[in-house]
């Protein structure tokens, strides 16, 4: 059999949370848990895609890809159904719009990353599937291209109007480190993680729901913070524009929910930015500081934690060898992301399992994550 193999990684994020559709800056780290696609070329122009995760087998016409969640009559134009393979059919109808020619296939996918779980299991999917067909049909794989129609794939035939981070990191993650991206101008430095360090996400099993109100909701809240402050900051272009001063300085400008939104995006970006020279400077209790500030904005002015994370940062802060914890990706439940001297790994796990059971009557996942290269072609 024809067949070939192609891997795309989950996420965690160390810090930089709804900033990077403000064109802030994100410090992602690829994890290993990864979505796998097996792709065998058919004769036709048909994708057959099935998923271990679920029943149903998705036929996908790559002569009819569908346009995404604007059309009307979105299922007969083959568009988005609703369901898993939305991410499949997005990608490949982005990539055949965006000129890539693709071939029939019968895909087989598989994945260990925790779905819903703020893990970025969705741009796992988006961009194992991406890497796979472009490499079938004899493309030469461009990572940033990838990313960025894997983003639009997701807008469109999801509704979530993510940014380009979870995406982005699939494609570039690289193995041993952290990467600061500026998400306006795509500048990157690979950030080396400390050997001494653990990263440890805790999964709180509580799921959040992306798509639906909450994400978009944020992103409108901001654009409006930007609309209302351009009158007085003339030359702003989003939030990573404005300064926290100017920002106060404009508070009347702004609704109150408006102006804490706001408020989280300016601060948490400066954040992104003193972690970066705190890990470069090897300044632990630094960035376990700016982890905790980002906590309490996202928690306050943000408004994005819930009860069960909140209950699993707190678990963490009180566990032996806890550098820092803060809740990590879309919000609304999900997971948090611990950085943990090595050798209190396993005690931090007995500690927080305990702390957030005693809490919330739930028993959490926890993984101890090592940082891994992006999306590529693999040998089974
Ligand atoms: C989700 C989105 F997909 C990202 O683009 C990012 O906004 C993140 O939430 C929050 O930082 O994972």
């Amino acid at each position: 059999m024809n067949v070939a193999r192609y891997r795309a990684p989950g996420r965690v994020n160390l810090i930089g949370e709804h900033t990077d559709y403000n064109d802030g800056f994100v410090m992602p780290v690829a994890i290993d848990r990864q979505t796998t696609a097996a792709i065998t070329p058919r004769p036709d122009r048909l994708l057959i895609v099935r998923s271990a995760a679920h029943e149903d087998v998705a036929t996908i016409d790559l002569d009819r890809p569908g346009g995404g969640l604007s059309r009307a009559s979105v299922s007969e134009s083959g568009g988005p159904l609703g369901t898993w393979s939305d991410y499949v059919r997005g990608v490949a109808a982005v990539l055949e719009r965006k000129g890539f020619r693709l071939q029939g296939a019968d895909i087989s996918i598989a994945t260990d990353v925790p779905m819903g779980a703020g893990l970025s299991s969705s741009a796992a999917l988006e961009v194992a599937v991406g890497y796979g067909l472009l490499d079938r049909a004899g493309h030469p794989i461009d990572r940033t291209t990838l990313a960025r129609a894997c983003q639009q794939a997701e807008h469109e035939f999801t509704g979530t109007l993510c940014g380009i981070m979870d995406q982005f990191i699939a494609c570039h993650g690289r193995a041993g480190h952290a990467l600061l991206l500026d998400t306006r101008t795509l500048d990157m430095a690979w950030l080396p993680l400390p050997p001494d360090i653990a990263v440890i996400v805790c999964n709180t099993m509580t799921k959040h729901v992306l798509a639906t109100d909450g994400y978009n909701a944020r992103r409108a809240d901001c654009e409006a913070g930007v609309r209302a402050l351009a009158d007085r900051l003339p030359g702003i272009r989003a939030l990573r524009d404005v300064t926290l001063e100017s920002l106060e300085a404009n508070r009347d400008a702004l609704p109150e929910r408006v102006f804490r939104r706001c408020r989280h995006v300016v601060t948490e970006n400066a954040r992104v930015q003193s972690a970066a020279a705190a890990l470069r400077a090897g300044d632990l209790d630094g960035i376990g500081a700016l982890m905790r500030a980002s906590h309490v904005s996202m928690r306050d002015d943000f408004e994005i934690s819930t009860p069960e994370v909140d209950a699993m940062v707190e678990s963490a802060m009180r566990a032996d060898g806890t550098i820092g914890a803060r809740m990590t990706g879309g919000g609304f439940g999900g997971c948090t992301v611990n950085l943990v001297r090595a050798g209190a790994a396993a005690a931090f796990a007995a500690t927080v399992r305990a702390g957030y059971e005693a809490a919330t009557g739930r028993v959490p996942e926890i993984y101890t994550c090592v940082a891994s290269d992006g999306a590529g072609r693999y040998d089974a």
